[in-house]
């Protein structure tokens, strides 16, 4: 029997089972919360965070059919059914166990007829929104603002080539930014989700790029202005749905931060569903952002190696989760980001309770890669290898290359009556 305004009844608060049975599929086998790895407990390492967008607002709807999930929180007018997503979705955070929710502007409030109404629709459901993060002590890992759905942004929203979109677009992250700051929102992501081209014969792409950097420094002034302390990240993509887009991947973002002098006020999200359709590897773009100090948060999800397509599916492949961790480890963990769930359950899945199945699945196979991984640091091997790898630039010539005070002139020194032999030595 449902509990009065219970959405998942009969669903418990899903607790560390290790012993459970294969056909036990409401806990945890791995993820143990509380346990301490590394001087750490599990959930900080992990920071886990459930995504409003496909979990509480996705329908089941592809190209090619329609709608197949029939949620009981989708009841009602626009706003009244706000609310009760808003409800159910703090009833699922509180019985996963999980602290942090990232949404967009749009999946949490309707859009209205006006920016007005629009803002007023964001007030009053934002109002709620504070009201069950105090409940709970459920926190949000991120705010975003959706500037690629609706029509006006068919052509972009800040590299827009209509200045009046462009200033849509601006109006929509300042009141965003309000809203992070009101909810206390650790992160803000800018997900450039139509920045970029389906023609370069109708594109002046420097100009463009020109927009997109005032727009951020825009975001900043703002930022700054209203004293929000949300870290902000970009996420980068290459392509869906636009033909080309400018944040390809972390390299790339990292490249334009640097050349329009802004890579102080951002990092990375780095969804690796994302980095696989840029060609790389699974965990690529992780190693890149961190090894520029730049990786911010993660959109923890996965495709099929097989498409070419974002199927946002969760992350259940140990060898990725442990690869991902391996470099989170590394960097000291990933505050104020962190492991957000950017997934969506099957369109076949048409139970309330594969919610559940999906997200426990994908946190276990992070709480085994936080274990490979810690293995992996504390046994040493491989960091040993990778230093005797490059023991020549610890000391003499190669320290020199290290600071970067050597000269050619050195390098024609040093190898002039050297055998190739002993110079690869
Ligand atoms: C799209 C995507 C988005 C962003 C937020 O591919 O990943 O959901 O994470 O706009
Ligand atoms: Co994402």
């Amino acid at each position: 029997m449902a509990a009065p305004g219970e959405f998942f009844a009969g669903i418990p608060k899903i607790t560390y089972l290790p012993s459970a049975g294969p056909a036990d599929v409401l806990c945890f086998k791995h993820y143990n919360a509380e346990e301490v790895l590394m001087g750490r407990k599990m959930e900080d390492w992990l920071r886990f965070s459930v995504c409003y967008w496909h979990s509480f607002c996705g329908t089941g709807a592809d190209p090619f059919g329609d709608q197949t999930h029939q949620w009981p929180w989708n009841e009602g007018t626009p706003m009244e059914s706000a609310k009760k997503r808003l409800r159910a979705a703090f009833e699922f955070f509180t019985k996963l166990g999980v602290k942090y929710y990232t949404f967009h502007d749009r999946d949490m409030a309707p859009e209205g007829s006006t920016l007005e109404e629009s803002n007023r629709n964001l007030d009053e459901i934002t109002d709620l929104a504070l009201e069950l993060q105090s409940q709970t002590g459920v926190k949000v890992l991120w705010v975003t603002c959706n500037l690629f759905a609706h029509p006006r942004y068919m052509n972009g929203a800040a590299t827009n080539p209509d200045c009046h979109v462009l200033a849509y677009a601006g109006a929509q992250v300042k009141k965003g930014l309000d809203i992070a700051k009101k909810l206390g929102a650790e992160n803000f992501v800018f997900w450039g989700g139509r920045e970029g081209f389906l023609s370069i014969h109708n594109t002046d792409v420097a100009a463009e790029l020109n927009h997109m950097a005032s727009f951020f420094r825009m975001a900043v002034q703002y930022k700054e202005k209203i004293g929000a302390k949300c870290q902000f990240l970009i996420e980068p993509k290459p392509k869906e749905p636009c033909r080309h887009q400018y944040d390809y991947d972390a390299m790339s973002v990292i490249g334009f931060l640097k050349h329009y002098g802004l890579e102080n006020h951002f990092k990375l999200n780095i969804e690796p569903n994302h980095t696989t359709l840029a060609g790389h590897s699974y965990e690529h773009d992780i190693v890149m952002a961190s090894a520029f100090g730049m990786l911010g948060s993660v959109d923890s999800n996965t495709g099929s190696p097989d498409l070419g397509w974002d199927t946002d599916q969760f992350p259940m492949d140990i060898r990725n989760t442990t690869m991902v961790m391996k470099t989170v480890l590394e960097q000291g963990g990933l505050q104020p980001g962190g492991l957000n769930f950017d997934a969506k359950v099957r369109r076949e899945s048409t139970d309330l309770e594969d919610l559940f199945i999906a997200h426990i699945g994908a946190m276990d196979a992070f709480a085994r890669g936080l274990r490979n991984a810690v293995h992996i640091i504390e046994d040493g091997l491989i960091a040993g290898m990778v230093r005797e790898r490059y023991s020549s630039f610890s000391h003499g010539l190669g320290q020199k290359v290290e600071d970067g005070s050597a000269t050619l002139e050195e390098m024609e020194c040093r190898s002039i009556h050297v055998k190739e032999k002993t110079a690869l030595k």
